[in-house]
Formats: structure tokens, C-alpha cells, sequence
């Protein structure tokens, strides 16, 4: 089964918006198997975001990612790393879908609200850099083969 990790940005969690985006989730149909509020290090920053190192908006987003608690999360189901782009929307509110949690709730790209793994070899990579493997629970919901 897919896994995607997805993260709701310390903007999110300012605007008290935990919630409804884990609802959007686990209304599809995903799965959560993992989930924490944290402070993000700046050495952790700098990991996840190290294909950004260098760009103009590099720093402001270090920055930004551990200015306050974020929640991260893994969550597993069929195409989910697709799927929960899709869900989430384009990086710039301008351009995301009406629908999609930043089309709904952002309005700056440096306010976006979540981050979500863009393929399934980025899923597992910042799942193992945001999560160990005791942290993540295994079982079976009853409902999945309805999904
Ligand atoms: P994504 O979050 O939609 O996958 P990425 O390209 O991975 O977008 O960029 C990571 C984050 O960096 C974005 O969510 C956004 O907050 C910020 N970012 C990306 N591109 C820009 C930009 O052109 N200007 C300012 N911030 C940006």
C-alpha cells in the first residue's frame, strides 16, 4: 500500500485548521499511521528542503517551518501521494484548483498551509526523515475494501 507524508505548515496550525485538513483526508477514504504536533529543527528544515537550497525563497522558508508547531503525518491508500496532491492543490493559491485545501483556505505561497510528498520515493524519504518506523502503526480498517 502507497504511504505520502503530509505536513499542516505552522500557518495551519496558527489558523486552527488541524482538523478540517485531516477530515478532507480520512473522508477520502486514507488511512492515518501516523501522526505527531512538532517543533521542526532547523537541520530538519534544511533536510526537507534541501532541493530548495540556493533558491531565492530559501531561506524565508526555513524560517518559516520552524517558526511555530507543525503536524506531521503519514497516511496510506491507493495512489495516495497522487491523489493528496491533488487534494491539496497548486503551490500558489492563484493557480490551485477551487476545491483544494489551498484554493479554500490560502492566499500567499508563503502561507500554504500543508505540505504533501510529491512522489512515492520523496513519501518515503521525508517519512523516515520525519518519523521512526515504532512511530507508525500497521492494521486494518474493515470499510478499506468499500474504498
Ligand atoms: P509544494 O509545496 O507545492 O510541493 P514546492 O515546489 O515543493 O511546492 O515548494 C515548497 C514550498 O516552498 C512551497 O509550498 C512554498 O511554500 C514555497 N515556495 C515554492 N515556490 C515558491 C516561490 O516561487 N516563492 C515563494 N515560495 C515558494
Amino acid at each position: 500500500m502507497e504511504r505520502t507524508f503530509l505536513m499542516v505548515k505552522p500557518d495551519g496550525i496558527q489558523r486552527g485548521l488541524i482538523g478540517e485538513i485531516v477530515k478532507r483526508f480520512e473522508q477520502k477514504g486514507f488511512q492515518l499511521v501516523g501522526a505527531k504536533l512538532m517543533q521542526v529543527s532547523v537541520e530538519l528544515a534544511e533536510l526537507h528542503y534541501a532541493e530548495h537550497k540556493g533558491k531565492d525563497f530559501y531561506d524565508r522558508l526555513v524560517t518559516f517551518i520552524t517558526s511555530g508547531p507543525v503536524f506531521a503525518m503519514v497516511w496510506e491508500g491507493d495512489q495516495v501521494v497522487a491523489l493528496s496532491r491533488a487534494m491539496i492543490g497548486k503551490t500558489s493559491a492563484l493557480d490551485a484548483a477551487p476545491g483544494t485545501i489551498r484554493s479554500d483556505f490560502a492566499v500567499h505561497t508563503n502561507y500554504n498551509l500543508i505540505h504533501g510528498s510529491d512522489s512515492p520515493e520523496n513519501a518515503e524519504r521525508e517519512i523516515a526523515n520525519f518519523f521512526g518506523e515504532h512511530e507508525l502503526v500497521n492494521y486494518t480498517k474493515v470499510i478499506q475494501q468499500w474504498i
